[in-house]
């Protein structure tokens, strides 16, 4: 099995559970921790036994950020020259469904990779922010743009010049998170999420993320053509002729994942 430093990994029947471990730094993200949760989640990406992924972090802090103790006395060349947080954003290309399940704090780099997964189940105790401003500099794993997709701009505006912090209740008015929970119940809630999507056939899942994700990149006509050719393309799958018999045979479909 794999040895990691920064992350403990699990599986619960079909689904991955990635726990941020570096309760000494609040989960505050270095580069080995994100070479490890990328290479953890990539392997279930392609695990046929996996359908989808929980990312999680401890009680008080999913992460508290970016490490600012490894990038406190950087220059610009040599950030410029390690093209630091390259590779983090490998995360989004996967295609496995990743649900984040987030208790207490999920600051800056911490809210940032939260929103790199497909949806955020937060714990009544979750606290989002990009204090970024209040160090001197700005988000720079994609908050300053998938905040103001998730919230729009008054609230974007709001948290990342302000460095104000967001609860649970306000984050899921706003759209942040899909569902808040008591936040003991944070990682089984998500879980049972995880569970759910990986029932359903891994490739159509996957497919399904692929087509909401290019709202995000294209415009509307675009959009809803590549929505009908890949719905055309689920045709050619045998899960599609078993959901479909399943449902006329009155029956639970079992999926083979092709
Ligand atoms: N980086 C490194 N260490 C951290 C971080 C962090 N982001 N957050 C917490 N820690 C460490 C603390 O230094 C402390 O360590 P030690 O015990 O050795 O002093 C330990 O974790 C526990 O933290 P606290 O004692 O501070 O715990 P509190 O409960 O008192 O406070 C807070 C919790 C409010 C979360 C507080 O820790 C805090 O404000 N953390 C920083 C939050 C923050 O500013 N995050 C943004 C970081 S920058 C970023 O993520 C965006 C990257 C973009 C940069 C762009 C560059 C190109």
């Amino acid at each position: 099995a794999e040895q990691y430093e920064n992350i403990l990994v699990e599986r619960r029947g079909r689904v991955g559970l990635v726990t941020l471990n570096r309760p000494e730094a609040l989960n505050a993200l270095n580069k080995a921790l994100m070479d490890e949760l990328v290479a953890a989640v990539s392997a279930m990406d392609v695990d046929p036994e996996v359908g989808a992924v929980v990312v999680t972090g401890s009680a008080k802090a999913f992460a508290a950020g970016a490490d600012i103790k490894e990038m406190q006395s950087k220059g610009y060349m040599e950030m410029y020259a390690a093209d630091w947080f390259r590779g983090w954003e490998d995360l989004t290309r996967l295609r496995i469904p990743i649900v984040a399940a987030v208790s207490g704090f999920a600051l800056g780099g911490g809210c940032e990779l939260a929103m790199m997964c497909d949806f955020i189940i937060a714990g009544d105790n979750a606290k989002f922010g990009q204090p970024e401003i209040n160090l001197g500099v700005i988000p720079g794993m994609g908050g300053s743009q998938r905040l103001t997709h998730a919230v729009g701009k008054a609230k974007a505006m709001d948290m990342v010049l302000t460095g104000r912090f967001m609860g649970a209740e306000e984050a899921e008015r706003a759209g942040l998170v899909s569902r808040v929970v008591p936040a003991a119940d944070v990682v089984e809630e998500a879980l049972k999420a995880a569970e759910v999507i990986a029932s359903k056939s891994k490739p159509v899942a996957m497919v399904a993320k692929e087509a909401v994700n290019a709202a995000f990149e294209v415009g509307l006509a675009q959009g809803v053509l590549f929505e009908r050719r890949v719905f055309h393309s689920l045709f050619a799958t045998e899960d599609q002729k078993e959901g479909m018999a399943a449902f006329s045979e009155k029956r639970t479909p079992e999926f083979k994942h092709r």
